[in-house]
Protein backbone atom coordinates (compact mmCIF):
# COMPACT_ATOMS: atom_id res chain seq x y z
CA UNK A 1 0.00 0.00 0.00
CA UNK A 2 1.31 3.81 -0.76
CA UNK A 3 1.58 5.64 1.91
CA UNK A 4 -0.36 9.25 1.23
CA UNK A 5 2.81 11.32 2.70
CA UNK A 6 5.93 9.31 1.84
CA UNK A 7 8.85 11.40 2.94
CA UNK A 8 10.26 13.76 1.06
CA UNK A 9 14.13 12.92 1.15
CA UNK A 10 15.84 15.09 -0.81
CA UNK A 11 19.50 15.13 -0.40
CA UNK A 12 21.33 11.49 -0.34
CA UNK A 13 24.03 11.11 0.23
CA UNK A 14 26.89 7.96 0.03
CA UNK A 15 29.58 7.17 2.60
CA UNK A 16 32.55 4.74 3.16
CA UNK A 17 32.63 4.28 6.57
CA UNK A 18 35.53 1.98 7.93
CA UNK A 19 35.14 0.02 11.06
CA UNK A 20 39.33 -0.51 12.68
CA UNK A 21 41.00 -1.75 15.57
CA UNK A 22 42.97 -4.68 17.41
CA UNK A 23 41.38 -8.45 17.14
CA UNK A 24 38.14 -9.33 19.35
CA UNK A 25 37.79 -5.56 19.91
CA UNK A 26 34.03 -6.05 18.79
CA UNK A 27 34.37 -4.63 15.28
CA UNK A 28 32.17 -7.40 13.70
CA UNK A 29 29.47 -7.44 16.39
CA UNK A 30 29.09 -3.43 16.33
CA UNK A 31 28.58 -3.53 12.80
CA UNK A 32 25.87 -6.45 13.07
CA UNK A 33 23.86 -3.85 15.36
CA UNK A 34 24.66 -0.89 12.94
CA UNK A 35 23.49 -2.49 9.78
CA UNK A 36 20.50 -4.21 11.11
CA UNK A 37 19.37 -1.03 13.30
CA UNK A 38 17.19 -3.03 15.58
CA UNK A 39 18.15 -4.78 19.38
CA UNK A 40 17.25 -8.27 18.23
CA UNK A 41 21.15 -8.72 16.83
CA UNK A 42 22.54 -12.08 18.46
CA UNK A 43 25.34 -11.37 20.56
CA UNK A 44 26.60 -14.43 22.45
CA UNK A 45 27.85 -15.56 19.56
CA UNK A 46 30.70 -17.40 19.18
CA UNK A 47 34.02 -15.12 18.09
CA UNK A 48 34.73 -15.54 14.38
CA UNK A 49 37.75 -13.71 13.33
CA UNK A 50 37.12 -12.09 10.29
CA UNK A 51 38.72 -12.88 7.38
CA UNK A 52 39.95 -9.70 5.21
CA UNK A 53 37.09 -7.33 5.60
CA UNK A 54 32.91 -8.02 5.42
CA UNK A 55 31.33 -5.05 3.76
CA UNK A 56 27.74 -4.69 4.67
CA UNK A 57 25.30 -1.55 2.85
CA UNK A 58 22.59 0.09 4.46
CA UNK A 59 20.72 3.43 4.45
CA UNK A 60 20.35 6.15 7.37
CA UNK A 61 18.00 8.83 7.17
CA UNK A 62 20.26 11.99 8.82
CA UNK A 63 17.33 14.20 9.19
CA UNK A 64 13.90 14.57 7.53
CA UNK A 65 15.08 15.66 4.32
CA UNK A 66 18.65 14.12 3.83
CA UNK A 67 19.39 10.39 4.04
CA UNK A 68 22.71 8.30 3.53
CA UNK A 69 23.64 4.99 1.79
CA UNK A 70 26.54 3.91 3.98
CA UNK A 71 28.74 1.21 3.37
CA UNK A 72 30.45 0.22 6.01
CA UNK A 73 33.30 -1.95 5.86
CA UNK A 74 34.33 -4.19 8.63
CA UNK A 75 37.79 -4.93 9.06
CA UNK A 76 40.10 -7.44 10.48
CA UNK A 77 42.06 -6.59 13.39
CA UNK A 78 44.42 -9.06 11.83
CA UNK A 79 46.45 -5.99 10.49
CA UNK A 80 49.92 -7.47 10.31
CA UNK A 81 48.69 -10.22 7.94
CA UNK A 82 46.17 -7.75 5.56
CA UNK A 83 49.00 -4.73 5.66
CA UNK A 84 49.21 -5.26 1.91
CA UNK A 85 45.63 -4.91 1.74
CA UNK A 86 45.21 -1.74 3.86
CA UNK A 87 45.45 1.10 1.10
CA UNK A 88 42.34 -0.43 -0.21
CA UNK A 89 40.26 -0.29 2.76
CA UNK A 90 40.57 2.92 3.46
CA UNK A 91 40.83 4.47 -0.45
CA UNK A 92 37.59 6.86 -0.63
CA UNK A 93 37.19 6.03 2.73
CA UNK A 94 35.40 9.34 4.73
CA UNK A 95 34.82 8.22 8.45
CA UNK A 96 36.09 5.63 10.36
CA UNK A 97 35.19 4.43 13.63
CA UNK A 98 38.23 2.93 16.01
CA UNK A 99 36.92 0.16 17.86
CA UNK A 100 39.25 0.03 20.92
CA UNK A 101 39.80 -1.86 24.36
CA UNK A 102 39.57 0.77 27.11
CA UNK A 103 41.71 -0.93 29.21
CA UNK A 104 44.53 -0.85 26.34
CA UNK A 105 47.72 0.85 26.54
CA UNK A 106 47.46 4.62 25.69
CA UNK A 107 50.54 4.12 23.42
CA UNK A 108 48.64 1.29 21.54
CA UNK A 109 45.62 3.72 20.80
CA UNK A 110 47.74 5.76 19.76
CA UNK A 111 49.16 3.85 17.16
CA UNK A 112 45.62 2.57 15.90
CA UNK A 113 45.13 6.47 15.20
CA UNK A 114 48.10 7.16 13.14
CA UNK A 115 47.37 3.93 11.15
CA UNK A 116 43.77 4.70 10.59
CA UNK A 117 43.47 8.20 10.98
CA UNK A 118 46.47 10.24 10.63
CA UNK A 119 48.29 8.29 7.58
CA UNK A 120 44.66 9.20 5.78
CA UNK A 121 44.68 13.13 6.40
CA UNK A 122 41.24 12.35 7.81
CA UNK A 123 39.79 15.39 10.30
CA UNK A 124 39.04 14.30 13.32
CA UNK A 125 34.96 14.85 12.44
CA UNK A 126 35.74 11.90 10.05
CA UNK A 127 36.11 10.39 13.27
CA UNK A 128 34.22 7.91 16.03
CA UNK A 129 36.21 6.10 18.89
CA UNK A 130 34.08 3.27 20.59
CA UNK A 131 36.04 2.16 23.72
CA UNK A 132 34.35 -0.81 23.72
CA UNK A 133 33.75 -3.13 27.12
CA UNK A 134 32.25 -6.09 25.48
CA UNK A 135 31.53 -9.04 27.62
CA UNK A 136 30.11 -8.26 30.99
CA UNK A 137 33.05 -8.36 33.44
CA UNK A 138 35.20 -5.83 32.07
CA UNK A 139 35.60 -3.26 34.59
CA UNK A 140 37.24 0.31 33.95
CA UNK A 141 39.08 2.50 36.98
CA UNK A 142 36.48 4.45 38.75
CA UNK A 143 35.54 7.83 37.00
CA UNK A 144 37.05 6.73 33.80
CA UNK A 145 36.29 8.83 31.08
CA UNK A 146 36.94 8.72 26.84
CA UNK A 147 39.03 12.02 27.78
CA UNK A 148 40.87 9.87 30.61
CA UNK A 149 40.90 6.98 29.05
CA UNK A 150 42.39 8.28 25.24
CA UNK A 151 45.97 9.44 24.66
CA UNK A 152 46.47 13.60 24.41
CA UNK A 153 46.11 13.95 20.77
CA UNK A 154 42.64 11.69 20.66
CA UNK A 155 41.05 13.41 23.45
CA UNK A 156 39.21 16.11 21.44
CA UNK A 157 37.68 13.16 19.37
CA UNK A 158 34.23 12.02 19.82
CA UNK A 159 34.20 8.84 21.95
CA UNK A 160 31.92 7.63 23.71
CA UNK A 161 32.57 3.81 26.25
CA UNK A 162 30.65 1.65 24.61
CA UNK A 163 28.69 -1.64 25.13
CA UNK A 164 26.26 -3.57 23.30
CA UNK A 165 24.70 -5.41 26.40
CA UNK A 166 21.70 -3.33 27.09
CA UNK A 167 18.86 -1.55 24.18
CA UNK A 168 20.08 1.81 26.11
CA UNK A 169 24.09 0.94 25.60
CA UNK A 170 22.86 0.29 21.93
CA UNK A 171 20.82 3.40 21.62
CA UNK A 172 23.78 4.81 22.80
CA UNK A 173 25.98 3.32 20.26
CA UNK A 174 23.42 4.12 17.38
CA UNK A 175 22.89 7.78 18.36
CA UNK A 176 27.11 8.47 18.24
CA UNK A 177 27.01 6.82 14.64
CA UNK A 178 24.08 8.84 13.65
CA UNK A 179 26.41 12.12 14.91
CA UNK A 180 28.78 10.83 12.76
CA UNK A 181 27.35 10.21 9.56
CA UNK A 182 25.85 13.72 9.91
CA UNK A 183 29.78 14.99 10.58
CA UNK A 184 30.53 13.17 7.38
CA UNK A 185 27.82 15.13 5.13
CA UNK A 186 29.33 18.03 6.62
CA UNK A 187 32.68 17.05 5.04
CA UNK A 188 31.36 16.42 1.83
CA UNK A 189 29.25 19.04 1.38
CA UNK A 190 32.20 21.13 2.22
CA UNK A 191 34.44 18.92 -0.69
CA UNK A 192 31.80 19.20 -3.01
CA UNK A 193 31.76 23.42 -2.96
CA UNK A 194 35.73 23.56 -2.61
CA UNK A 195 35.19 21.00 -5.99
CA UNK A 196 32.92 24.01 -7.39
CA UNK A 197 35.29 26.52 -6.44
CA UNK A 198 38.30 25.21 -8.22
CA UNK A 199 36.37 24.66 -11.28
CA UNK A 200 35.10 28.24 -11.31
CA UNK A 201 38.37 29.53 -10.79
CA UNK A 202 40.00 27.40 -13.23
CA UNK A 203 37.22 28.24 -15.60
CA UNK A 204 37.85 32.31 -14.87
CA UNK A 205 41.24 31.44 -15.36
CA UNK A 206 40.75 30.02 -18.67
CA UNK A 207 38.47 33.16 -19.74
N1 LIG B 1 28.22 -10.06 25.39
C1 LIG B 1 28.83 -9.26 24.53
N2 LIG B 1 29.63 -9.78 23.63
C2 LIG B 1 30.25 -8.95 22.77
C3 LIG B 1 30.06 -7.55 22.79
N3 LIG B 1 30.82 -7.01 21.82
C4 LIG B 1 31.44 -8.03 21.23
N4 LIG B 1 31.11 -9.22 21.79
C5 LIG B 1 31.62 -10.57 21.47
O1 LIG B 1 33.05 -10.53 21.50
C6 LIG B 1 33.61 -11.42 20.53
C7 LIG B 1 34.55 -10.65 19.61
O2 LIG B 1 33.81 -9.69 18.88
P1 LIG B 1 33.98 -9.49 17.30
O3 LIG B 1 32.96 -8.46 16.95
O4 LIG B 1 33.96 -10.75 16.56
O5 LIG B 1 35.45 -8.88 17.27
P2 LIG B 1 36.19 -8.21 16.00
O6 LIG B 1 36.71 -6.90 16.44
O7 LIG B 1 35.30 -8.20 14.82
O8 LIG B 1 37.42 -9.21 15.78
P3 LIG B 1 38.25 -9.48 14.40
O9 LIG B 1 37.27 -9.74 13.31
O10 LIG B 1 39.11 -10.67 14.70
O11 LIG B 1 39.11 -8.27 14.14
C8 LIG B 1 32.41 -12.02 19.78
O12 LIG B 1 32.13 -13.27 20.31
C9 LIG B 1 31.28 -11.02 20.05
O13 LIG B 1 30.00 -11.65 19.98
C10 LIG B 1 29.18 -7.00 23.79
O14 LIG B 1 28.97 -5.78 23.92
N5 LIG B 1 28.62 -7.90 24.64
MG1 LIG C 1 35.42 -9.03 13.02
Amino acid sequence: MQSMEAPAVELEYGAKIVLAGPKRAGKSAIANVLAENDMDVELAMPYHATVGVRILEFARLLDERSSMEVQLWDTSGDIDAYVSAMPVYMRDAVGVILVLDPAMKKTDMDAWFTTFVEDYMLEDRQVLVLLHMGPPGTTLPSGATPRSLLPRRMAGLNAIISTLESDEARDDVQDAFEDLLRNVADVLDDMQAEEESRIIQSQQGGA
